[in-house]
């Protein structure tokens, strides 16, 4: 009941001005990370900034979990943990930024490389974009399959040497290196190859369709 009277608070604030005197400069970023909540606390060991739309993490075990891969495909799949892990598993050491001003420099993922995922499938050619969908079936964002094939993109299933915690979307994340966070989505379990990209969750309320890191 505290998170609506906070958020009133904070838009009263924003209308008097006063938040805007007192954030300066850092406005928009504050901004962001007020829309990115309602859990936008840190998490002390690892230096991320815990996110969820919908305020929750998908729960899920280990025997009945599967990975989906369908749409335009040849061959739909659906992966348990094992079997994604045996297509093979690469790691990818970038600088994870949110677009709400937050970094962590050099991360360490581990995971499967998203173009060799999307060939075993066998995509069509109509094919030109992917859906990637949230366990929570809120949180949904696209990728370009040009990009997804690009190098370093994975689904990743571990971190630092260990497997992804439940904050960190376990147990299967997507990681794109060279795009903000946004693009980043947690608890995947699902890959839907479409003709085209629609538009996703933090683009439809703002964020840029280019993902690209600035600096
Ligand atoms: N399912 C899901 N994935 C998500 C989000 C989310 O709210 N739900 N937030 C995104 C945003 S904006 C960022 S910056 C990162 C944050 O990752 P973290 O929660 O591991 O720090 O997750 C991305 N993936
Ligand atoms: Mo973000």
């Amino acid at each position: 009941m505290s998170q609506p009277v906070g958020r009133r608070l904070f838009l009263a604030g924003l209308a008097g001005g006063v938040a805007l005197i007192a954030l300066g400069g850092r406005l928009p970023g504050a901004l962001r990370s007020w829309l990115e909540g309602p859990l936008g606390e840190l998490s002390p060991s690892d230096g991320f900034h815990f996110y969820s739309v919908t305020g929750s993490i998908p729960s899920w075990d280990r025997a009945g979990w599967r990975l989906a891969v369908d749409g335009l495909v040849d061959k739909p799949l659906s992966l348990s943990l094992d079997e994604l892990t045996s297509i093979g598993l690469q790691t990818v050491t970038a600088d994870f930024h949110c677009v709400s001003g937050w970094s962590v420099s050099s991360v360490r993922w581990r995971g499967v490389s998203l173009a060799a995922l999307v060939d075993l499938a066998a995509v069509r050619p109509a094919g030109r974009a992917l859906r990637l969908e949230s366990g929570d079936g809120a949180y949904v964002d696209y990728l370009d399959l040009e990009v997804a094939r690009k190098p370093g993109v994975i689904v990743a299933l571990g971190i630092r040497d260990t497997p992804l915690s439940s904050e960190r979307g376990a147990p299967a994340r997507l990681v794109v290196p060279f795009y903000y966070g946004y693009k980043g989505v947690k608890w995947l379990r699902r890959i839907t190859v479409v003709e085209s990209a629609g538009v996703g969750y933090w683009e439809a309320r703002g964020y840029d369709a280019d993902a690209r890191i600035r600096d």
